[in-house]
């Protein structure tokens, strides 16, 4: 089973990565269901929502402003180098629900962030979007039309950006591989991406060091972390 998959996997051309916070875990960056994915014993679950920052913006605020120094001083590790390598030798996708930014500083050239970016501020009420290049000296920061700014990211109850949404369909019901890599997939809609790829019998490989929601769906698993697993099976397509 395992040679058979690999033997088809050095001849595909359309490769999608799925990729969620366990992918930057060994850069330094917390998962969002781990043990370490808490701060001041709050969840994900209860900060990135659009209720929460209604109710506690400057909270909110300083969840991201703490995220952001972290990951303004992370550096891709060899996972995210690993993919970057792979568009050498096949046509690759990145569809990430990271707002890190780790796949782009790697150098994979298509990305497509489904969750926002850290990087990107957007006002809750005009059409006003930046980047942030400085930290605000008051939060929460105020538009110049008078209403809060936010982080141009997506959280819970409301919806992708959706434009991104539909390439990342598209895409996804294209390719001939699809690696799912430190992922929970327990988010949706960017769960459902897998299913749009089997509809094309594209080979579904998983990498996780723990089982997900849809492990039972997958052609292979690879029980490791993205790190270790990603550059021995980018040397498969190095050596063909
Ligand atoms: C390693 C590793 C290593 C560790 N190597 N692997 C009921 C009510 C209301 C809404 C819903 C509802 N039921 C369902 C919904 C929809 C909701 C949803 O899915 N909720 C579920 C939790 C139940 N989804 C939404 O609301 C989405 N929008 C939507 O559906 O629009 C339509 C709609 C509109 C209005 C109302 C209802 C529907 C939006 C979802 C936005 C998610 N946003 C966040 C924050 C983004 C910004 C930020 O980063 O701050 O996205 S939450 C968080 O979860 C973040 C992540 O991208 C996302 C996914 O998490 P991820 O990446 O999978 O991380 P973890 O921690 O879960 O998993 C890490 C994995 O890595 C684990 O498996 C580890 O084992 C593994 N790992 N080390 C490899 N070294
Ligand atoms: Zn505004």
């Amino acid at each position: 089973m395992f040679e058979s998959i690999i033997e088809q996997i050095k001849d595909i051309q359309k490769i999608v990565f799925v990729t969620g916070a366990g992918i930057s875990q060994e850069s330094g960056i917390p998962t969002f269901r781990g043990k370490d994915g808490l701060w001041r014993n709050y969840n994900a679950m209860e900060l990135a929502t659009i209720d929460a920052f209604y109710k506690n913006p400057k909270l909110v605020w300083e969840w991201y402003n703490e995220r952001r120094k972290n990951i303004f001083v992370a550096q891709p590790n060899l996972g995210h180098k690993a993919i970057a390598e792979l568009e050498k030798y096949a046509e690759v996708v990145i569809l990430t629900q990271n707002i890190d930014g780790l796949h782009q500083k790697a150098g994979s050239t298509k990305v497509l962030e489904l969750h926002g970016s850290i990087v990107k501020i957007k006002c809750s009420v005009c059409d006003f979007k930046d980047e942030m290049i400085t930290e605000f000296s008051e939060i929460p920061p105020l538009c110049k039309c008078g209403n809060i700014l936010r982080p141009d990211v997506v959280w819970f109850g409301e919806s992708l950006p959706q434009d991104v949404w539909q390439k990342a369909i598209i895409f996804s019901s294209q390719c001939d591989l699809m690696i799912i890599a430190g992922t929970s997939l327990v988010v949706s809609p960017a769960n459902t991406l897998p299913i749009y790829a089997k509809q094309n019998n594209a080979i579904l490989i998983e990498i996780n060091p723990e089982k997900t929601e849809m492990s039972s769906e997958m052609d292979l698993i690879i029980r490791n972390t993205s790190a270790s697993a990603l550059p021995k099976f980018v040397s498969m397509f190095k050596e063909n």
